[in-house]
């Protein structure tokens, strides 16, 4: 078959393949998008909610600020919750005024596809078979069922349980790995936010999680067995456990969906085989406790864009060179904030009277320390770039 012909290939219509698409396009950097579900899957799958400070700024830059600075909820704190009592931490004064966007993936998503089509720019969905080739060479190739393209740069935005992660031989790869013994059951409800922020709580029965996507749509989300059966959780149960745990009267109202998500932490490393490079979760996965998975496969592309301007317009490879190491050192700084909220927040089978303890002398230590809150407030709101 005959191969067009672009000079970035990208593998998957997440944040990250559609953010990088955008930001290459406004470069004037010609690329190709290849998906492999349908716009009406990608634009309906809910996901993460919470951006950092700098994301929803980058959004804003390049054009795709208006609906969410319409609909989006600004937020300048959480809480924590524990022994019956809730506390704040005020991430605005604690970060020097930064904040975070509460904005559903799927808008984001939905912002993305929307400005592509505007901009005129190619974007296959339901690409099937999609397959890389020549990645180790300078002509690297794409096929899938009825097309092909040769191109420079292929970025594997596919997600984990995408191919291009396993198109680098295994041997020129390491992966660092850690599940844990817990999952969590979401929900998505008509229902009034209990709380106009987020609410984090650590209880004898286990975390559960206050969220939402709008003054009429909460998302919550309660500490489960990674086996559990979905079948044996009646939306009362469902409610009456969050109202426990969350110690809140929580508005109720129709359940929109209801799914477990497994608790994982991933990294790849290095992110790059010749000409592909490897964003957001196809290289790394993280627990969602620390909120931070979208905003980690948006800083990948922030970095991965700049790269490729620097490399197809003025001929310069020290960015792609470094391009792995420079967004392991933020993966793995997120990794350990999510890791750490996780331990924190979390009941661990076996967890005896003595850590429990620990637990609540660390959570009583990051609620009343003003240093300590402000560790977890930066991270949170999102590290800055050059650290
Ligand atoms: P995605 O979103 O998985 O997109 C990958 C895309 O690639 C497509 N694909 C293929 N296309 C072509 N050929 C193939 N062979 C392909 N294989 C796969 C897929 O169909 C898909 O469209 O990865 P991306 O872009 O790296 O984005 C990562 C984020 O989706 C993910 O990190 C977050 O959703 C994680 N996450 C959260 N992140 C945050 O920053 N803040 C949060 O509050 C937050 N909460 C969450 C979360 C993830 C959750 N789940 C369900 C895992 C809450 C939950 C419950
Ligand atoms: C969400 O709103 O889906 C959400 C918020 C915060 C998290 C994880 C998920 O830490």
């Amino acid at each position: 078959m005959a191969s067009e012909r672009t000079q970035v290939a990208i593998i998957g219509a997440g944040p990250a393949g559609l953010m990088l698409g955008h930001l290459l396009t406004q470069a004037g950097i010609d690329n190709v998008i290849l998906e492999r579900q349908s716009r009406d899957y990608v634009e309906q799958r809910i996901r993460a909610g919470v951006l950092e400070h700098w994301v929803a700024e980058l959004l804003r830059d390049s054009g795709l600020g208006a609906r969410m600075d319409r609909e989006g909820l600004l937020h300048h704190g959480i809480s924590l919750a524990f022994e019956e009592q809730r506390h704040r931490l005020d991430l605005t004064s604690l970060s020097g005024g930064k904040s975070v966007m509460v904005y559903g993936q799927h808008e984001v998503v939905k912002d993305l596809i929307a400005r592509r089509l505007a901009d005129g720019a190619p974007l296959v969905f339901e690409a099937a078979d999609v397959a890389l080739h020549e990645i180790g060479g300078p002509r690297p190739r794409v096929a899938w069922r009825g097309g092909a393209l040769d191109c420079d740069v292929i970025a594997g935005c596919d997600g984990f349980h995408g191919i291009s992660r396993p198109s680098i031989p295994a041997e020129r790869r390491q992966g660092f790995d850690h599940v844990y013994p817990f999952a969590w059951l979401g929900i998505l409800a008509e229902s009034t936010p209990a709380s106009h922020e987020l609410i984090y709580a650590s209880h004898e029965r286990g975390f559960a999680l206050l969220s939402m996507r709008s003054p009429t749509i909460s998302r919550l989300y309660l500490q489960c067995s990674p086996d559990e059966d979905l079948s044996q959780w009646s939306d009362r149960r469902i409610w009456d456990e969050l109202s426990t745990r969350l110690g809140l009267a929580l508005p109720e109202g129709p359940i929109l969906q209801k799914g477990v998500t497994a608790m994982r932490s991933y990294v790849t490393a290095p992110m790059r085989h010749g000409r592909l490079f490897l964003a957001g979760d196809a290289a790394h996965i993280v627990p969602p406790t620390g909120a931070k998975g979208m905003n980690l496969a948006m800083a990948d592309v922030r970095v991965l864009a700049a790269a490729l301007q620097a490399f197809l317009r003025d001929g310069s490879a020290a960015l792609l060179d470094s391009y792995s190491a420079t967004c392991l050192r933020r993966i793995w700084k997120a990794q350990r904030f999510s890791a750490w909220m996780t331990g924190l927040l979390h009941r661990y089978p076996g967890h005896d009277a003595f850590s429990r303890r620990l637990q609540l002398a660390e959570l009583d230590y990051v609620t009343s320390s003003t240093a300590a809150a402000t560790a977890l407030a930066e991270n949170y709101v999102g590290l800055p770039f050059d650290s």
